[in-house]
């Protein structure tokens, strides 16, 4: 019988928010703006998502689609590129246009009523997360994770388990002990990699991936309980 759940740890993009509307719209504002003849639709945006980190992902992209610029300029470009994005991403969602997704309000009050831990391990950057949380009209976020850990805690990205080490590591909770939330198949890799049972809410860029490796598949967690959770991570 396992060790009863003492952590949920959370992703943030299409976990707690359907953001990736936002980061698309995001890359596409900083590309017009420097002139760059790329549109990110969501067709290609589904397939660069494969790659997590924005950096890695506009790296990923040149590498396929546009070679010619590879080279000692790149790196410089993808830096201003991202930087210029990560402004344009945070000043749209801390207009509070990217609300929780169903259920997340109501399963982080019952893990806090319950005395758990809260945490966020995420490939963005903390500027990201602050932002989502500042529109959040549910008051998310400020408070509620006493943990978190972003792309500048761990610069290799999911399905690298280095995000989720780090945020069990400022927990000081064992893998075991932990839950964590995740939309993505890289999340899944990442979680089951540190050895932290993973449940899945599918995203509108991930549903029907394969998500090999984690307890429970959902459309989204608005029917998802603390108990069904507890449940879950018991039966492993
Ligand atoms: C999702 C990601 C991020 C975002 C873009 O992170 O892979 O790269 O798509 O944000 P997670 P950045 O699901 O782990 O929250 O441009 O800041 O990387
Ligand atoms: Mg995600």
């Amino acid at each position: 019988m396992a060790d009863p759940v003492r952590a949920l740890i959370f992703d943030v993009d299409g976990t707690l928010a359907e953001t990736e509307e936002a980061h698309r719209d995001a890359f596409n504002r900083a590309f017009a703006e420097a002139g760059l003849p790329w549109v990110w639709d969501r067709v290609l945006y589904r397939q660069l998502l494969a790659v997590s980190g924005g950096k890695e992902r506009i790296r990923a992209f040149v590498a396929r689609h546009d070679p010619a610029r590879l080279g000692p300029q790149l790196d410089p470009m993808v830096q201003r590129l991202h930087a210029r994005k990560t402004a344009l991403y945070t000043a749209a969602v801390r207009r509070g246009g990217v609300p929780l997704r169903p259920g997340v309000a109501r399963l982080i009050a019952e893990a806090r009523a319950a005395g758990l831990a809260l945490a966020v391990a995420t490939t963005t950057t903390r500027a990201n997360v602050e932002a989502l949380f500042d529109g959040s009209t549910a008051g998310a976020g400020h408070g509620w994770f006493a943990t978190l850990a972003c792309a500048e805690d761990a610069p290799a990205k999911k399905p690298d388990p280095l995000v989720y080490r780090v945020v069990l590591e400022r927990l000081g909770l064992p893998a075991a002990a932990c839950l964590a939330l995740e939309d993505s198949p890289n999340g899944v890799r990442a979680a089951a990699a540190a050895g932290v049972p993973v449940v899945v809410s599918e995203s509108v860029y991930t549903a029907g991936d394969d998500f090999t490796g984690a307890r429970a598949v959902f459309p989204d967690f608005a029917e998802v309980t603390l108990d069904t959770l507890r449940g879950l991570h018991a039966a492993g």
